[in-house]
């Protein structure tokens, strides 16, 4: 396969002012016909027509009225080129494509008997021929013709202009859009549908249309992603001025999906879990989901669709942005600071989680890449999580209120055009007359950066220096990295844990200050400093970075106990944790003796019953750095000792706190009727964490109470915690209880997901298990969400038994990502994702994931997207 690279880009030859398009749908052979009015662009030197197509079979083809045969075009490696043609051209082109053949969920598909379309990054080309780059920005007319009784509802972008009766039982709908888009951000659905609609009043006194579309018999679970949406409309309003342009909006659920949402203009097209809940059937998890996920797409409709990519290298223009701005929003909605802290905590979690290690393993690249073979592997969590934080860094530097200048220069520069990751930058620099050329590195050096720090009092001078030294480890096709422009917030704890004044460089700053690294090693000396501080650095995880500072166990005590924010707060408790946790590791691999200290335990009984804190920070506080955080830590990963360490600390803290976990239990009981509000779901989270540490140290009445909350449960909440605790503890009442769980949902397949992936990610559940699961009816390869909640949840959600020594999951892994390959390359490529890191384990297991991986590299017609990610695993 081809290499595309950043460098190579040039405008296109034609732009495009108009498309019109017409379909005539069928699930075997559905026509389009579309007309493009087209003229050169004066910015181009390049002479011919390039347009796009794949899978597609060409019927006709005209310019200006005359047909075109071959030899006036050519098409070649899915290129229609027309070397020849004056400079305005209009083009019409009729195409044949197969929705129901369509497996891999990309450009026109079938769904549950329904149509849907999905066009990022290049699916356009996969529905006619077509100039599909963003950089060709059009208006779109759309004319949708189909069987009414089959396909009562025809939804396009846009504004529906007209519709009515065909003969032979056909109806046809005419839409239009008012606004110039580029070919990614088209929809169409037709389908047999509900709705659940309103009309809410904008800004600026308009009324726009809203509505929600499920299928039959989903109409009790749009509520929440309705409230979302509105909730999403005001705040775009009041914290960016930023209106909805359109007189409708909509969002379409859809089963079969590949990824979470589309942001469609005015159609966004919804996997169902990010829009259907209530309380039978969704977590407060889920709700938190839909309400950022609903956001995240209402938000693109400004950046991303308003304001859009040049090119698929500046994705995370859109991307990083638009996760930035739902992730305020998410915050913003619950609107106290210890809630805002717990979302930043989970972002955090997050990063490292997934980030820093993709940021540290063989597919590791920029925040804007510099090439790639399958755009579809570069929708990952560097380009949208690390893209998030490099937008955070700049409100971090300039302030919330220069973030909106630059936001509102932006806009006034750049709307309605195509656009890079750099016009953002100048953007935020020159509405705050800022330099702000080196921040760039953030956008061209992967890696994550390891800032060091160290300490320095001196009771004679009262002065407190603080060295920050950084340095990025080499990525792939990057052996050298220059200095980043790092905010680092810090404050300084007295004995007393209160926040020191704080006087740095003579300017004086209230309990934190940012201090701007932009060397590889800069000093900042901290006046008037009383008495010897505690630092807390790196507050609210003021960049994406690795901090290594030499913290004692006290200093690390103090934090956990004192600091003013909590987000440094929860990570000297994740610090402490990971320490005893590697240790734990260790002893484990060598077959000594396993120990837990009591000032640990002691450390966590205090935050555990400490009612002054919000319950929702005391569970993210107690909750231990999972098994792949460890194993990040480790130089060889040994997954079975790190479960066995993990498992040994979950215990001693149930033995240990049984009293104080009951009482918590008690006290966090959310009788009545459920609301996922953050207070709410934060006691369900606490108790529900008390609940998990009694059953990892079981005695008859934690059984007893997991058991009794499972049959009594008000919520899936509730249900789902109570059965993973069974389900884990190995309780003899799990079987049944996942039976009886089965039963009551077997017509909600979000449920089933869940029950699959309960099952996939439970320590006890081998390959041989999995295999059996996937003999269950209610299976299937071909549905993303079932197979990740099985395949995806047991190899990165249960690495102990992904790990096997007998190397039988690798082997599974292997036959798994080339049967999903033949369906569904672009998920079939995510699951191959899972052996990244597969040079960090002993040479024995080491040696297993090679092969399997080779044997992948060797499958018959692999597609691109696979083959990226395993070459690069390989190289
Ligand atoms: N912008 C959307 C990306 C997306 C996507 C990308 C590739 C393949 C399928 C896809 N479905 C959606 C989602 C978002 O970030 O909002
Ligand atoms: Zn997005």
């Amino acid at each position: 396969p081809q290499t595309i690279y950043r460098k190579d880009y040039t405008p296109p030859a034609y732009l495009v002012d108009t498309v019109e398009l017409g379909f005539d749908l069928d699930p075997e052979t559905t026509i389009v016909a579309s007309r493009l009015t087209m003229r050169r662009n004066p910015d181009s030197t390049e002479a011919g027509i390039e347009l796009y197509g794949q899978n597609l079979k060409l019927v006709a083809l005209r310019m200006n009225g005359a047909t075109l045969r071959e030899g006036d075009y050519r098409i070649s490696s899915n290129v229609l080129r027309i070397s020849k043609a004056p400079d305005q051209v209009t083009l019409e082109i009729e195409t044949l494509t197969s929705p129901a053949q369509n497996t891999t969920l990309n450009g026109l598909y079938v769904s549950n008997g329904n149509f849907f379309t999905q066009c990022e990054a290049e699916g356009f080309r996969c529905i006619t021929y077509f100039p599909d780059r963003p950089d060709v920005m059009a208006k779109y007319t759309v004319m949708l013709r189909a069987d009414k009784q089959k396909y009562p509802v025809l939804l396009s972008n846009g504004n529906l202009v007209e519709a009515g009766d065909l003969p032979d039982g056909r109806h046809y709908a005419k839409w239009e859009d008012p606004f110039k888009k580029p070919s990614y951000l088209f929809a169409l659905v037709a389908a047999r549908l509900v709705c659940q609609e309103e009309t809410f009043k904008l800004m600026d006194g308009r009324d726009a249309l809203l509505q929600v579309w499920v299928e039959d018999g989903n109409l009790d679970k749009t509520d929440y992603a309705m409230q979302s949406l509105k909730n999403s409309i005001r705040w775009d309003e009041e914290r960016f001025g930023l209106e909805l342009d359109l007189d409708r909006f909509m969002i379409v659920a859809v089963s079969d999906f590949n990824m979470g949402a589309m942001e469609n203009k005015g159609l966004n097209i919804f996997n169902t879990k990010f829009v259907l809940a209530n309380s039978r059937v969704a977590t407060d998890v889920d709700y938190a989901g839909i309400e950022a996920v609903v956001g995240h797409e209402y938000f693109h409709n400004w950046t991303g669709n308003r304001v859009t990519c040049r090119d698929w290298f500046q994705l995370s223009l859109k991307e990083g942005l638009t996760v930035f701005r739902d992730q305020e929003f998410s915050a913003d909605m619950i609107g106290t600071d210890s809630g805002r802290a717990v979302t930043r905590i989970e972002q955090v979690r997050t990063l490292r989680q997934a980030q820093f290690p993709e940021d540290a393993g063989p597919m590791a690249h920029p925040v804007r890449p510099d090439s790639f073979v399958e755009i579809n592997n570069f929708y990952t969590v560097t380009v949208y999580e690390k893209g998030a934080e490099v937008v955070r860094m700049y409100q971090t530097l300039l302030g919330r209120d220069g973030f909106r200048k630059g936001m509102d220069l932006y806009f006034k520069r750049h709307d309605e055009q195509a656009v890079e990751c750099d016009d953002f930058r100048a953007a935020m620099a020159d509405a705050n007359g800022r330099d702000l050329a080196q921040f760039e590195r953030w956008y061209s050096q992967a890696g994550t950066p390891v800032l060091t720090a160290s300490g320095k009092y001196d009771a004679r001078w009262l002065t407190f220096e603080l060295t920050l030294s950084q340095s990025c480890p080499a990525t792939p096709g990057q052996p050298d990295k220059l200095p980043f422009h790092i905010p680092v917030a810090v404050g300084l704890l007295g004995a007393d844990g209160k926040d020191l004044p704080l006087t740095v460089g003579g300017k004086q700053h209230g309990g934190t200050a940012v201090l701007e690294l932009t060397e590889a090693s800069q000093v900042f000396r901290f006046t008037g400093v009383k008495e010897e501080p505690t630092p807390s650095i790196l507050r609210d995880f003021s960049a994406p970075v690795v901090l290594n500072y030499p913290y004692t166990d006290d200093e690390l005590l103090h934090l956990f106990s004192h600091d003013s924010d909590p987000v440094n707060r929860w990570e000297a408790g994740q610090r402490l944790a990971m320490e005893r946790l590697l240790k734990l590791t260790a002893a484990s691999a060598h077959g000594s003796k396993q120990e837990l200290d009591d000032t640990f335990i002691e450390a966590m009984r205090k935050i555990l019953v400490d009612e002054s804190l919000d319950a929702a920070f005391r569970e993210n506080a107690l909750l231990l750095p999972s098994e792949t955080m460890v194993a990040e830590q480790m130089e060889v990963v040994d997954p079975q000792a790190i479960h066995r360490a993990r498992q040994f600390m979950r215990r001693v803290i149930g033995e240990r706190l049984r009293a104080d976990l009951h009482a918590q239990y008690d006290a966090n009981l959310t009788p009545g009727d459920y609301s996922p509000d953050a207070i709410s779901a934060g006691k369900r989270g606490l108790k529900n964490i008390a609940l998990a540490y009694l059953s990892a140290a079981p005695d008859e009445h934690s059984d007893a109470l997991a058991r009794r909350q499972f049959d009594e449960a008000g919520n899936m909440t509730d249900r789902v915690a109570a059965l993973v605790s069974l389900i884990h503890s190995e309780s003899a009442g799990a079987a049944l209880a996942l039976e009886k769980f089965y039963d009551e949902f077997d017509n909600e397949a979000l449920v089933i997901d869940k029950w699959f992936a309960m099952q996939a990610a439970a320590p006890g559940t081998d390959v041989a298990m999995v295999r059996s699961l996937m003999r269950h009816p209610a299976f299937t390869l071909k549905n993303p969400n079932r197979a990740r909640s099985l395949l995806f949840n047991f190899a990165n959600g249960n690495p102990a038994q992904f790990h096997a020594p007998d190397g039988s999951g690798y082997a599974y892994w292997a036959e798994q990502v080339m049967a999903l390959d033949k369906l569904n390359p672009q998920v079939a490529a995510r699951l191959a994702r899972s052996m990244d890191r597969w040079r960090r384990y002993s040479p024995a297991l080491q040696a297993q994931m090679k092969t399997a991986l080779q044997k992948v590299a060797g499958a018959p017609k692999l597609s691109n997207d696979v083959t990226e990610v395993i070459t690069k695993a390989l190289s």
